[in-house]
């Protein structure tokens, strides 16, 4: 039996934006849980890992003050509240987990007097991400004002409140719904994987490993299909030379049939219709493509 110290927690999300993905990738890293009856974790059953299912905003604080080992969370939250934190001890990024992409962007009234970014000097930007906001404009060398916005930032130049916003945008469509376009990108942002601040003991820092190696193996099987079929040999060149594969293929003879190959091929996502119907040109049969849920180097 494990004692409770010798479990990792991970902050995750609990209704938002990143919810449903931070969960799905831990499945696809083989956790399997059951929920508490307050719902705010969700117990590893098959892994010492817990989940404590949180507000975003609150994660990076959650991994200072030690309740949690790691967490999921937009690198705009973590940014800005490490710029908030003035260099204390702060979660780092582990690493990019390929969802919840989006961007902090500066944006304009369409058909108004700002067209770059040297126009904002002396003006007023409305934003939730004042710390973020206020470094580019150091950055850049612009003299502009910051007002801190906590929602609705998109409706601020209408009412009067600033002249721009600096909010974050995925598709675009809440911008143009609200008259303003993006002259410039402050940051770009997707969901990330946070360590804690603090050394771990050493039973939790290879526990700790071992889940960082799980989500490694879900997250380079993501996009990644296994092609396999049979061809004539002589068209063995030409399908090495179509196939966008990551590494050369696995290539058989088959019993009997000395002019036949077996290929097995690990490709990236933009394997589609177009290329299988390339292959049946050449003359291949049996095709056969699969989704790859994990890979382990
Ligand atoms: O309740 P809790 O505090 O946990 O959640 P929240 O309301 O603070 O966050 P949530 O769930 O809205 O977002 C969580 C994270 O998702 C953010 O911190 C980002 O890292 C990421 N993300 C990805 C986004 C978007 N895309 C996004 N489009 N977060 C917010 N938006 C908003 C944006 O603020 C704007 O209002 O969507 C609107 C723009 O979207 P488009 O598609 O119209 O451009
Ligand atoms: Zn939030």
């Amino acid at each position: 039996m494990i004692s409770t110290r010798e479990r990792l927690r991970i902050a995750v999300q609990k209704s938002g934006r990143l919810s449903q993905d931070s969960l799905g990738l831990l499945r696809r890293a083989g956790l399997a849980f059951r929920e508490s009856r307050d719902k705010l974790f969700l117990y590893g059953e098959n892994l010492p890992v817990d989940v404590l299912l949180v507000r975003d905003d609150d994660i990076p604080g959650l991994l200072v003050e030690g309740s949690c080992e790691l967490g999921i969370v937009g690198r705009n939250v973590l940014d800005e509240q490490r710029l908030a934190a003035q260099g204390t001890p702060f979660p780092g990024e582990l690493r990019a987990l390929g969802f919840g992409q989006c961007r902090l962007a500066l944006a304009v009234p369409d058909g108004g007097p700002i067209e770059r970014i040297e126009d904002l000097a002396g003006l007023r930007i409305a934003t939730s991400y004042p710390q973020l906001t206020a470094n580019w404009l150091r950055e850049q060398a612009i003299d502009a004002e910051v007002v801190v916005l906590n929602g609705s930032v998109e409706i601020a130049p209408r009412l009067g409140k600033a002249h721009a916003i600096c909010d974050l945008v995925s598709s675009g469509a809440t911008l143009a719904a609200n008259q303003l376009h993006e002259i410039a990108t402050v940051l770009r942002s997707e969901a990330v994987l946070v360590t804690s601040p603090h050394a771990p003991a050493a039973a939790t820092s290879a526990l700790i490993e071992r889940f960082c190696a799980r989500i490694g193996a879900a997250l380079s099987g993501d996009g990644a299909r296994l092609l396999m079929l049979q061809a004539p040999r002589s068209a063995l060149d030409e399908i090495r030379r179509l196939l966008p594969t990551r590494e050369q293929p696995s290539v058989l003879g088959l019993d009997g049939r000395p002019d036949d190959i077996a290929l097995q091929a690990l490709c990236d996502a933009q394997l589609d219709w177009q290329h299988l119907e390339e292959l049946k040109r050449l003359g291949a049969h049996g095709l056969l493509v699969l989704n790859v849920e994990r890979m382990l180097a």
